[in-house]
């Protein structure tokens, strides 16, 4: 079968964050994004991967689902969705629905019915006794072990209907399904071909690794998640992949994009071998934490070495990549690896060169791009004051945690600042009109508009030619031109602690098995500094001359006594061999 997913540009929609159209309530809905269409299209986009827009009672914004074969009323109805399906067919775009599966909503009927410890439901949750159950020496109640769970808190949540715990590895209005029951995967190939019957062409699927849990006992002592040697990557957790894949994907033309919690590449090559029949590609989070501790809430020092480090080991460990730099849970990545310090309200001289520099990063490996919203016209980290303004659920238990252990409020912000969801949930900048174009003026918006849209809009830049988003544009036309760009090899040049340079090269053979000769090779460079960096003498012979792209808009790589010079936050491309 064709695999199309390869030959596409994907671009992730956070609906409540993309446009207010109908109703008009401060939170962005289905009207709002087929709206949109032709900019996505205009875009170069071929897949949009939709955030949830299941019915639910929102407390993790959607990741908790109450009912998955309806739509949540503030987005739309099930027409209007089947309305974008159409439209989206239309102008060529495939859509990917959210496929949230390792947890329900506490108010999903089965949750409800599960909660009666005779009812058949009983077992599609994990309910355990306390762990002292039984001993009558007036002791206070204790969970069944000593797990922690994701938003920093307790995993497991007492019931006094039920009289047992239920398990949540995530907030406590989203228990954890229970997969040892057949039942409940029976339930999943269900949800799973209503949506593609509809019209869906895949699944971006939810914390896909720790789905199947091997044991409950306790776990091993860890600052984060403790417990999680007992359900990450776990052999019950392939199984359940390849029988989806078996029973319900492989007959639709489809694909999916497991997202993978903390996993390594070893795992991830059991995951997406694609002889395996598991998953087509997978989100791994190692590139974006080289400059964070305890995943990513504390800062630490980045050095692009390790950059090169880690994009090697997955560029080269995997058959195919899915290629990203934010997504909703995730800080903005020009705010992260690029220069975003703000004067006054206006961004910095490197702002424009810098997001440029890192969409080439993105464009020019090896896979599937995802670009999140916002991202195309470089948006940055959201500019609140105080934990007020924030609504991410995860920051809140954050915060709550840092409480506990008498972190000062300074430190506490500092680091919620730094991590939290919201830098990267905030409104889109459509243009610079009150609220941005998100919503119309008057209306509050769900979550605060960053103030520094008056710079940084959509309507600007694409009447601007030299804007970030047509630099999106160029390079994700030079990339659909180019096999090499999709197909060719990752092969690491050179880096220091600021800058990369690697190469991309088709062989005679591509590995899609087709033949290829003479074909082109891309030379690319990135520097994440504000300093020139010179480049060793062994590589600058691959860089000099004729840019063919630059992020500082230079058409040319003089060579002074031998050695290139790349600019402050700049990105190049240089192609060997230009492209018929
Ligand atoms: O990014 C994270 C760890 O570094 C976590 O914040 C994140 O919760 C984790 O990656 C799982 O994310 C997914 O599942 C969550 C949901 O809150 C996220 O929005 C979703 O992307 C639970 O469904
Ligand atoms: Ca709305």
């Amino acid at each position: 079968m064709n695999q199309w997913w390869k030959e596409r540009i994907a671009y992730q929609i956070y609906p409540r964050s993309f446009q207010d159209k109908n109703p008009k309530d401060g939170i962005g809905d289905i009207e709002g994004i087929i709206s949109r269409l032709d900019d996505i299209k205009d875009l170069g986009i071929g897949i949009i991967w939709l955030s949830p827009v299941y019915k639910s009672p929102g407390a993790d914004n959607g990741y908790d689902i109450s009912d998955y074969l309806s739509i949540d009323p503030i987005f739309g109805t099930m027409q209007d969705m089947e309305n974008l399906f159409r439209e989206a067919e239309k102008r060529d775009i495939k859509i990917i629905m959210d496929l949230v599966i390792n947890h329900t909503s506490d108010e999903h009927e089965w949750f409800k019915k599960s909660r009666d410890p005779k009812s058949p439901y009983r077992d599609y949750y994990i309910w355990q006794p306390p762990k002292n159950a039984g001993k009558a020496n007036g002791s206070s109640r204790q969970p069944p072990n000593n797990w922690t769970g994701f938003f920093m808190g307790d995993v497991w949540e007492w019931d006094e209907m039920s009289g047992e715990y239920y398990l949540h590895l995530f907030d406590k209005k989203q228990p954890d399904l229970n997969y040892k029951n057949p039942k409940v995967v029976d339930e999943i190939k269900n949800i799973m071909r209503f949506w593609l019957d509809k019209g869906a062409a895949g699944f971006r699927c939810d914390v896909i690794n720790i789905i199947y849990k091997t044991s409950l006992e306790d776990g091993k002592k860890s600052p984060a998640v403790c417990g999680i040697e007992h359900y990450k990557s776990q052999e019950g957790n392939h199984e359940i992949l390849r029988k989806l894949r078996k029973e319900v994907l492989s007959e639709y033309d489809c694909f999916t994009v497991g997202e993978t919690v903390m996993v390594d590449i070893d795992e991830a090559k059991l995951l997406c071998d694609e002889s395996r029949k598991e998953l087509d590609m997978l989100f791994y989070f190692e590139h974006l934490e080289i400059d964070r501790r305890i995943a990513r809430f504390i800062p630490k020092k980045f050095n692009a070495k390790k950059l090169l480090e880690v994009l090697t080991k997955w560029q080269q460990g995997l058959e195919w990549n899915a290629l990203y730099l934010e997504n909703h849970d995730q800080v903005r990545i020009v705010s992260h690896f690029g220069s975003e310090k703000k004067t006054g309200t206006s961004p910095s001289k490197h702002w424009q060169s810098s997001a440029k520099m890192l969409a080439i990063m993105e464009l020019t490996l090896r896979g599937t791009p995802f670009i999140f919203q916002g991202q195309e016209i470089g948006m940055t980290n959201f500019d609140f004051k105080s934990i007020k303004e924030v609504n991410d659920v995860e920051s809140h238990g954050l915060n709550r945690l840092m409480k506990k252990i008498f972190i000062p409020s300074f430190l506490r912000w500092k680091w919620i600042k730094a991590s939290s969801r919201d830098n990267s949930r905030t409104p889109m900048q459509w243009d610079s009109s009150e609220n941005a174009g998100f919503t119309s003026p008057g209306i509050k918006p769900w979550l605060g508009v960053n103030s520094n849209y008056t710079h940084i809009n959509y309507a600007q830049q694409k009447s601007d030619s030299t804007s970030i988003l047509n630099f999106y544009k160029k390079l994700i036309a030079l990339r659909q031109k180019s096999e090499c760009l999709k197909y060719g090899e990752f092969l690491p040049l050179h880096a220091d602690k600021k800058m990369i340079c690697y190469q991309r090269k088709l062989n005679t053979c591509t590995d899609r098995g087709d033949t290829k000769s003479g074909a082109e090779t891309y030379f690319i460079g990135l520097n994440f500094s504000s300093n020139k960096i010179k480049l060793p003498k062994e590589i600058t012979k691959y860089f000099g001359g004729e840019i063919l792209l630059s992020s500082t808009g230079r058409k040319i790589l003089s060579t002074k006594k031998s050695r290139a010079e790349i600019l402050p936050w700049e990105g190049v491309i240089v192609c060997r061999q230009p492209i018929q």
